[in-house]
Order: structure tokens, then C-alpha cells, then sequence
């Protein structure tokens, strides 16, 4: 069981990065057409008892060579987009497994800052928040600080998330902050990223979170 689920990880792994969705997908050289893709893979593994968390590391993994590969020139845009979309295809897979308990808890706001298309980090934050049973308003990638600043007031939410993938767009998450203390707000924000770190965070007043589960924590700490 053990080898078969290492397997299966390492397989999710490879298919990450190969950007293999499903089973029609193509690899690199054209071809594994027929052979399991993530989707396939994630839901194997889900159903061969391999946990949630466990193949959430697997995704972070991937997604850490891919952007390696794409610092040092071996990937191009089109090659993050297809490991994006791979990803995307497994967590819907997963999602059901993650599901609520049903226990209403508090809201929590979550967005990709203004200028910053990037949204699977913020996606896997939001399922495990969701999964963890808080009532999560999900306002997607590039939404401007007034937005966010407006959602969080007109639904009274405590716990507010901003992720931010890109030095430029990282400022962005000081504006949100700004903005919510100056109208008074005092929700918990946290905050994570590549882009970010623990010291951005601290001046900005905000928490932050290295993962998804740094996450979990954070708020449950309440
Ligand atoms: C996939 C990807 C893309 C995809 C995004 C698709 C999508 N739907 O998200 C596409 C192709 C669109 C893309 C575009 C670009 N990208 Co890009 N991208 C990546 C890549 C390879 C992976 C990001 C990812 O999904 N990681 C996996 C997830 C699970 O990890 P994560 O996001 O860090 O999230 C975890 C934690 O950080 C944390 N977290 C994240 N958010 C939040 C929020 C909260 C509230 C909390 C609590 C926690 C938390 O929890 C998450 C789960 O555990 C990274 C490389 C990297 N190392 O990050 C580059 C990277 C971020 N991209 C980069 C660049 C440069 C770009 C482009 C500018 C390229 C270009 N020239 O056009 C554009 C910018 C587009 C834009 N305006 O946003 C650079 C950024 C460099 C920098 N310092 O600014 C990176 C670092 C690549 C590199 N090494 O050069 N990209």
C-alpha cells in the first residue's frame, strides 16, 4: 500500500509538470495519450486512501520545479499555464473529499491582489478553509483593494486572505490593509505567496502564512 501510494504521488508529480490533465493529454514529446493524468491520478490515489494533505505537498512540489524550469528558460508561459491547468483538474477531483462539515463559521474574504492573475495557491487556501467548514467568499485573481475592502465591510467578515505571486503586485496587500484600517476594519489578514515574506508581513501588520495549512492554523488559532 505504502509503494502503491508512492507511486501514485510520484506520478502526480510528473504529470504536474508535464501538464497532463487527463488520460487524452499528450506529454512532451506527444506522447502517454491513454495513460492516467492528474485527474485520473488524484482520484486513485484519494480512493486508495492517500490523504488529501499528502497530495496538496505533492501539487506544491510540482509547482516549485515547474517555476524552476521556467527561471532557467526550460518552460515558457504556456508550459506554467498547462501545469496550472493540470493542477486545476485534480483539485476538483479533490474538492469533494475536502468538503464542509456543515458547521458555520466565520466568513472569510480571500483574493488575489490587484495585477495578479495567479490563482492556485489562493484556490488550495480557499478549499481547505471551506473544507474546514468557514464560510468563505472566494472574490477571485486581480481584484482592486476597494473591492476587497467593500466585501469585507458589507459581510462583516472577520478573517480576510491575499495572495500575491509577483514582487510588483505584492505591495498591493500594504493598500488592503491600509484601506481596512482606515474604515475601521479590524479583521485578521493574512497573507501568502511566493512573492511574500515574514517580514513584509510584520510591517504590514498582517499574518504570514508559508501554506495553506500555515493557514488552517492561523485562523484556528482564534
Ligand atoms: C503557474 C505560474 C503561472 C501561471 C499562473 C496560472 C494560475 N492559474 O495561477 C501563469 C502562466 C498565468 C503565470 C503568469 C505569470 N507569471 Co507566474 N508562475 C507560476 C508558477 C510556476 C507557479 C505558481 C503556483 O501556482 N505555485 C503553486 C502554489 C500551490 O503555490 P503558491 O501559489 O505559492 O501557494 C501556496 C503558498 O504560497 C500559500 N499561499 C498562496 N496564496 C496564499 C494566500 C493566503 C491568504 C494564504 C494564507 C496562503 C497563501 O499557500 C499556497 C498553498 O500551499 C510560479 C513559480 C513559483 N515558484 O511560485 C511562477 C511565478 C510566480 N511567475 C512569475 C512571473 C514572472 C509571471 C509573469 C510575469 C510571466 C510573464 N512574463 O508574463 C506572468 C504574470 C501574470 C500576472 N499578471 O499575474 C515569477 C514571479 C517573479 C517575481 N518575483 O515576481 C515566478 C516566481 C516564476 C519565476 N521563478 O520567475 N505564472
Amino acid at each position: 500500500m505504502v509503494k502503491i501510494s508512492n507511486e501514485l504521488i510520484e506520478q502526480i508529480n510528473e504529470n504536474v509538470i508535464k501538464g497532463r490533465r487527463h488520460k487524452e493529454d499528450e506529454d512532451f514529446e506527444g506522447g502517454s495519450v491513454g495513460e492516467p493524468g492528474v485527474e485520473e491520478l488524484v482520484e486513485e490515489a484519494l480512493k486508495g486512501g492517500v490523504k488529501p494533505k499528502e497530495i496538496i505537498g505533492c501539487i506544491n512540489e510540482a509547482m516549485e520545479v515547474v517555476g524552476k524550469k521556467y527561471e532557467t528558460g526550460e518552460f515558457f508561459i504556456p508550459d506554467m499555464m498547462a501545469s496550472a491547468e493540470a493542477v486545476s483538474a485534480g483539485m476538483d477531483v479533490l474538492e469533494p473529499y475536502l468538503s464542509s462539515t456543515g458547521e458555520s463559521m466565520d466568513k472569510f474574504v480571500i483574493a488575489t491582489v490587484e495585477g495578479d492573475l495567479h490563482d492556485i495557491g489562493k484556490n488550495i487556501v480557499a478549499l481547505l478553509l471551506k473544507g474546514a467548514g468557514f464560510n468563505v467568499i472566494d472574490l477571485g485573481t486581480n481584484v482592486p483593494a476597494d473591492k476587497i475592502v467593500e466585501t469585507v465591510r458589507a459581510e462583516d467578515a472577520k478573517l480576510v486572505g491575499l495572495s500575491a505571486l509577483l514582487t510588483t503586485t505584492m505591495r498591493r496587500m500594504g493598500e488592503v490593509v491600509e484601506k481596512l484600517r482606515a474604515e475601521g476594519i479590524d479583521a485578521k489578514v493574512l497573507v501568502g505567496g511566493a512573492a511574500v515574506s515574514v517580514s513584509y508581513a510584520a510591517e504590514i501588520g498582517a499574518i504570514y502564512c508559508k501554506d495553506a495549512f500555515g493557514a488552517l492554523e492561523a485562523v484556528k488559532n482564534d
